[in-house]
């Protein structure tokens, strides 16, 4: 405004014009450069993906002999790295961004803020498995597959006997850990042990085991309670929620630090993948149909339809939005681990898409922990591709029944020891199909795993926009307060 009065005031002899324009030029020029400089990493990041997959594809034409596993480890060397930082920084955030998110908003807020992420994250689940069932009862990739599965061996399937009930009550057993320290670094199982006259699973003897692996439910619960609390505290738990507020910014710093090498991180731990695979053939091969229902499930899914719920509910743009999201999306695909990834989530919400900081470090780490999309709509998927190579014929009732246990494994996923195997088991048993069958389709997995991840990493970030974008006013008046 104050330019424009300036050149109308002045006599406008052609050099000031002509200046005016050099201006224009210059600024277009600089934010040309900001744009690219503030993007730079996220440029690279992604690039990181690109070149890694080059990167092991032309390794992999470099010699005929098939890469050893100690030069795989030498190539993943420094992407084992980074996701080692990455995965070093969950457990502190998680906790301190919980705690002090939920303690600064008033207890109504909350029980808001979770109903609006929970009906969200129920919501897009259950879309996303509709959506894979369609896609696999139209396509029907396991009848077009030559049946020669029969033959195959079915090693490494590492099986063991649980019940879908028992794995279910481990769950609940998860979210209550009797002992803080030790849920950091191990989860309870139940084991039946099998007794030599009896046939019947459920005459079998129940024992317990603590298995290795974060018990993230129970921490999630406890930092909730934790937090909840030290709001009804008020002027006396001030102090608690400033030491977690604090650990919570201090996480996100050295995130940053780390964001630094994710482009060479994801570089490597893409092409160390790639040297590894065993057999590409198959992605082309027998597996091919699959692969792609899938694959058009996940980009149908997470590309159309969780970005149009977006555009309904705060007609924003969701285009940019994913954009500004790039650099988590990549490191998603680069680590295969939405948890790992969760840091620069968080980062890329509230420092591109200015989502409010409460919002972000309390629905994140939930929908992380909760939310996946991609897990759900691959194992619907998966389950029916299996019953269609098998020629078994599927009800109405038996579909219900897959969508049912698809969603409720995907909830549950973070509270079962082994997660990967032992949810996919679950949904077959559903079906009646037994687990070996599951060896099946482990070929392509380690690559739709990556493209499931981006999809439930992108699921969590619409999911915190939608619910930052109904929650404003109320979060307003209460930073106001
Ligand atoms: C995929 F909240 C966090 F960030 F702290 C958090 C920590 C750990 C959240 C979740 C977990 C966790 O243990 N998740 C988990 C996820 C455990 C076992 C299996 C899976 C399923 O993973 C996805 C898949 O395989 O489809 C996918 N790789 O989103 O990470």
């Amino acid at each position: 405004m104050t330019t424009f009065r300036h050149t109308m005031e002045d006599e406008k002899d052609g050099m000031e014009l002509k200046q005016i324009g050099a201006i224009t030029i210059d600024t277009k020029k600089t934010k040309i450069q900001n744009c690219v400089k503030t993007n730079l990493l996220t440029i690279l990041t992604v690039s990181g993906v690109v070149c890694g997959g080059l990167v092991g594809y032309l390794l992999r034409q470099f010699r005929e002999e098939k890469w050893t596993e100690r030069e795989v480890m030498y190539v993943n060397f420094l992407g084992d790295l980074f996701l080692r930082m990455l995965k070093s920084l969950i457990l502190p955030l998680i906790v301190s961004s919980l705690i002090s998110a939920i303690a600064k908003l008033d207890i109504s807020l909350s029980g808001k803020i979770a109903v609006r992420a929970i009906i969200y994250y129920f919501t897009t689940t259950v879309c996303a498995v509709i959506i894979g069932i369609i896609l696999v009862i139209t396509i029907k990739p396991g009848k077009m597959s030559s049946d020669d599965s029969h033959n195959q061996q079915n090693e490494g399937s590492g099986s063991r006997n649980v019940t879908t009930v028992d794995t279910l009550l481990d769950l609940v057993r998860n979210l209550f850990p009797p002992n803080l320290v030790q849920a950091c670094t191990q989860q309870i199982r139940t084991v039946l042990i099998p007794s030599t006259n009896e046939k019947d699973i459920n005459s079998w003897k129940i024992d317990y085991e603590y298995t290795d692996g974060t018990n993230i439910l129970g921490l999630v619960m406890f930092s909730a309670v934790m937090g909840v609390t030290l709001a009804k505290l008020g002027e006396k738990g001030q102090y608690l929620i400033y030491f977690f507020e604090t650990m919570s910014e201090a996480m996100m710093i050295i995130t940053k630090w780390v964001i630094c090498i994710s482009p060479i991180g994801v570089m490597f731990l893409v092409a160390s993948k790639v040297l590894e695979i065993d057999n590409p053939e198959e992605l082309v091969g027998r597996l091919g149909m699959y692969f792609i229902t899938v694959l058009g499930g996940i980009i149908l899914h997470g590309f159309i339809i969780i970005p149009l719920i977006y555009l309904i509910m705060t007609r924003k743009n969701p285009i940019k939005y994913v954009g500004n999201m790039a650099q988590a999306l990549a490191t998603a695909f680069g680590t295969s681990s939405s948890s790992a990834t969760l840091p620069i989530s968080i980062k890329c919400l509230e420092e591109n898409n200015n989502i409010d900081s409460r919002v972000a470090r309390f629905v994140l780490p939930i929908g992380a922990t909760i939310n996946m999309d991609g897990t759900a709509l691959y194992e619907a998927v998966a389950a029916i591709f299996i019953a269609q190579i098998r020629n078994i014929d599927l009800s109405l009732g038996h579909l219900v029944a897959i969508s049912i246990t698809a969603t409720a494994a995907s909830i549950g996923a973070a509270g079962i020891p082994q997660a990967g195997l032992v949810t996919m088991v679950m949904v077959l048993d559903t079906v009646g199909l037994p687990a070996e069958e599951v060896t099946l389709i482990i070929a392509v997995d380690w690559l739709l795993d990556r493209f499931r991840t981006v999809i439930n990493v992108m699921g969590d970030a619409f999911g915190a926009g939608i619910v930052d974008h109904l929650s404003r006013e109320e979060l307003q008046i209460s930073s106001n307060l």
